[in-house]
Order: C-alpha cells, then structure tokens, then sequence
C-alpha cells in the first residue's frame, strides 16, 4: 500500500494505530481497544523473543478482556527498539514462519518503550508505579552479571563494582531491580513480582540470591527484604526466534505493502511453563495457552539440555564446519545422529520425568523445529556467549553423568568444538568474531597455548566461572575433551565428527 506525498513522490504506508484499518485483513491485528489497556508490566529487554514469546501470550489476555496488563519494555542497552517502534505506536509485525508459509499478526501489547541509558528516571518511575505488578525480563544469561558455574553474584563484575559505588542511577539488571523495590518500599508500595525468562536453570531463584545480594551488599536491611519479600518465580519459556534480518523487513513489505521498522520472525512452536507464585496478581496466562504450576524444575531441565544443549551443539560443530544454520547443520547425517546420541546418551538420562510428557515424543519434535528450513537461526548467534551457555545447558549434565559412572563422550565432544571454535576461524579458514563476555581471557588463552590441546584444555578447564572444579578436575573426563580437540585440529570437524560416530 503506497501513499503520494503532496511533492509527488510515493512512499510505503507505515504500521501505526492510525494505519491499522489499511493492513490487509490477512494479518491478525488487536481486536481490543488498546487506548482502554493501562500498564501492569514493566519488561526488562524487549528483543525479539520477548515480542515473540511473552507480549504475545500478554496480547492474547488483553484480547479476552482484562485490560491493566499492558507491557511498557525497558531496554537496558540501547534505545534502537524505541526508535524503531515509537513512530508505529509500539506497535509491531509477528510473522510465525512455518515450512508452509507466514502466518502474520499485529501485536498491540506495548504501551510504550524506554531505553534505560537515557531514560532511568522514567524506567524508574514505571517500576515503582502501584500498577505494575510484575517485572519481566529477557537480558540473555549475561544480563545478570553471574558466575556462571556457580549462579551467584559475580562481585568483581565492572558494572557491579560501579552500580555499588555510583550515587547516579543503576545501569546493572540487579543494581535496577534492587533500586525499584528499595523506592517502592519506601514509598510503601506493594512489592511486585520479578518474572526471570532467560535460559538459567532454576532461573527464578537464581536471580532471586543474586538480586538479594546485591541489595545486601548495598544494605542488610535490604538484603533481608529481598530475601523474604520479593517472589522470584521460575519459569520455562520457549520459541525459536531468529535475530530479524533486513530480508524479513523487505519481504514484509513486499508481501502485505506496508513497512515495519521492526517486524519479528518466529517458529509456530511456543511453549511456557510458569510457577505459580505472584502475590501481586497475574494476568490469566493459563487461559491463552501457558501451563501453570507448582514446579517447573523437569521442565526446565528438558528444554535447557535438549533444546538449548543441542542447540549449542548444532552452533560450535556447525560454525566450525562452516553450516551457517541450524537447519543447515541439522541437514546433515552425521550431525543429525550426533545430536540423537548426545540426546540419547548424556542428556535425556539426566531429565526427570516431567509431567504429561513424553520426552521421546519431545525429542522427536525438536528435531522438526530444528529442521525447519524457512527459519533462518544462525549457529553464530546461537555460539554467543558460550561460557554462560555452556554450564547448564552441557557441563551440569555431564557432571550428573560422570558423577553416575557414565563417561558424557557426546558433551565431551561439544566441549572440544567449542574450544576449536574459539579460535575464531573456521575449517575453511574463514573468520569469525568470537563474542562472549570472557572473550578477552578466552583471547589471550588461545594466543599463550597456540595449537597445543593438551595446554589449551588445561588453561580453559582453569577457567571456574565455565567449568566447576569438579568437571575441572576429572581426568577421563578432560581426557575425552583433549583426545576430540586434537582430532578436530588434524582432521577437520566433518571428518573428526565422522570417526567420532563410527567409534
Ligand atoms: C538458543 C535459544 O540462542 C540460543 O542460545 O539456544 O535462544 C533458543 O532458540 C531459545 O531458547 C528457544 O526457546
């Protein structure tokens, strides 16, 4: 759809309130009054998953009627979302990508959008607001400056260090959440609800200590309120979605004549299992498809090691054999029947029976969500950050495993691609950037150890934030991690993955 401007020229008609009457009817759009919805949540990393995951599920509650639940997103990096969605009115294109087709759909759950750099005060404001009731966050595993082998506090994190020592406003997700409920218990204003939605095991209650401690560190008194006042939630979210390229933008507009500064692209799949702990109300998110519960424990194991786990897998094996995707990698032979071994052996053993499920039958499904091929997920978005990936989704099961007797040769193999992976080229000699938030030490261990795998493992199993000391120091484990980096180095990843399956 194109409108002439007064000097002639044609341009695309932009999504926006006003505009909505003029997208076509094969797009799904609000079916409720959104100057009717007032604020309930703030949520903390409005990215793609959160507007594939989260604002839809909260979209679909303001649809059937219970208005006091919209989302006002909080970037803690950079004010491009709000630049992008602010001339649409928060407003924003879903398109669930299945292998027949898009299925496209308005989303009018956000009711607005700050960017935390410059707008603190307002970010602020909004999260001591009596009406929101709960804070939501997707900040990836990082966003909570933990140690990632052990899930508490990282003290000596830079951004810590600084939010303990600033009088300005917290730029830190525990130094912003522990200052909102400080003003609000000040204010005497309920607490609200801290709804953590990033791949953490027992994510809830992880950031509950790391949050309390912060706080401590800031004020026992506060310390103490955090402990006993604040309920931490788990949860277990679920949605394959890809970062949005330019292609989806443009095929956006060429498919349905209107532009998107900000469309995203997700998979049909879409899962979420929440604890049941919100003292300060939540919206009916039973009634449009999550599953509440007492415990999402099971849950969450199944999908951080099958999903997330394989995924990891599928990312350093497919980068360093040069598939550019997930479907790509999955595509191929021996990398499909790895990642059924890496299930079979190391992993599904160290789930427990979760309820209503049967993890065959979930495996199996995976394998379809990772196959299809009109998602384009690049194993180099999903290599990010590996040394907070890794523990919960590889090391913890390995450590299970070994602790149970077994040898986790699958993890060991994952562990090995990913440490040839660091050396930021590929087998073809194509390079890479390495990006994760130990990239300098990681850097710098390559550079002193060089080729030598034997030095490398050493230095990298050193590291306690990746590795616990306990998978640290056990010989046939490292052994195994050692025996494939070499393979790897002589051989290539194709081939050494091929002489893996054979033994
Ligand atoms: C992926 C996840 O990027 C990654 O590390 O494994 O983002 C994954 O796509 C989601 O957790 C799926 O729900």
């Amino acid at each position: 759809m194109t409108v002439a401007k007064t000097n002639g020229t044609v341009s695309t008609l932009r999504l926006s309130q006003a505009n909505l009457t003029a997208i076509p009817t094969s797009i799904q759009k609000p079916r409720y009054d959104r100057s009717s919805v007032s604020p309930g949540i703030v949520h903390v990393g409005p990215g793609a998953f959160c507007r594939a995951h989260l604002a839809v599920y909260t979209d679909d509650v303001l649809a059937a009627g219970t208005m006091d639940w919209g989302i006002v997103g909080a970037d803690p990096l950079s004010p491009a979302v709000r630049d992008a969605l602010r001339p649409q009115d928060w407003l924003y294109t879903l398109l669930v990508r299945g292998p027949d087709g898009d299925r496209g759909r308005v989303v009018g759950s956000l009711t607005e959008l700050l960017s935390v750099p410059d707008e603190g005060e307002a970010t602020l404001r909004h999260m001591t607001d009596p009406r929101t009731r709960i804070v939501t966050l997707t900040v990836t595993e990082k966003g909570y400056c933990q140690d990632a082998a052990t899930g508490e506090l990282d003290e000596a994190h830079p951004a810590i260090q600084a939010d303990l020592a600033a009088t300005a406003l917290p730029r830190s997700v525990p130094g912003l959440l522990t200052e909102a409920i400080d003003r609000r218990r000040k204010a005497q204003i309920a607490p609200f609800t801290v709804l953590v939605c990033d791949n953490l095991a027992q994510n809830g209650a992880k950031v509950h200590r790391i949050v309390a401690r912060f706080a401590a560190l800031r004020d026992a008194g506060l310390g103490r309120f955090v402990a006993e006042q604040i309920a931490f939630p788990c949860t277990m979210v679920d949605r394959i979605t890809p970062a949005t390229r330019d292609e989806d933008r443009q095929l956006l507009t060429a498919s349905y004549g209107y532009a998107d500064a900000w469309p995203v692209v997700t998979e049909p799949f879409r899962q979420w299992v929440i604890e049941d702990n919100f003292p300060a109300g939540r919206p009916r998110w039973e009634e449009v498809g999550a599953l509440l519960v007492d415990d999402v424990h099971p849950f969450e194991l199944m999908k951080l090691r099958c999903l997330n786990g394989a995924h990891s897998a599928l990312a350093y094996i497919g980068v360093v054999a040069g598939f550019d995707t997930v479907a790509a990698a999955m595509a191929d032979s021996d990398l499909s029947a790895f990642i059924h071994r890496l299930w079979a052996e190391d992993l599904v053993p160290t789930v427990p029976p979760v309820p209503g499920t049967d993890i065959d039958h979930y495996t199996a499904e995976l394998e379809e969500r990772f196959r299809n091929p009109a998602i384009r997920h690049l194993t180099l978005q999903i290599a990010m950050d590996g040394s907070q990936k890794l523990p919960p989704r590889l090391i913890e099961p390995a450590l299970e495993r070994v602790r149970a007797g077994g040898d986790a040769r699958c993890v060991a193999l994952v562990v090995a691609a990913w440490m040839r992976f660091l050396s930021g080229r590929n087998d073809a000699g194509n390079p890479y950037t390495v990006s994760d938030p130990l990239s300098d030490r990681l850097l710098r261990i390559g550079e002193s150890c060089g080729n030598d795998a034997g030095t490398l493992v050493d230095a990298l199993f050193a590291i306690s934030d990746i590795f616990v000391p306990e998978i640290g120091a056990h010989a046939a484990f490292k052994t195994a991690v050692t025996e494939n980096l070499r393979a790897i180095q002589a051989d290539g990843m194709r081939r050494a993955l091929a002489n893996f399956l054979r033994r």
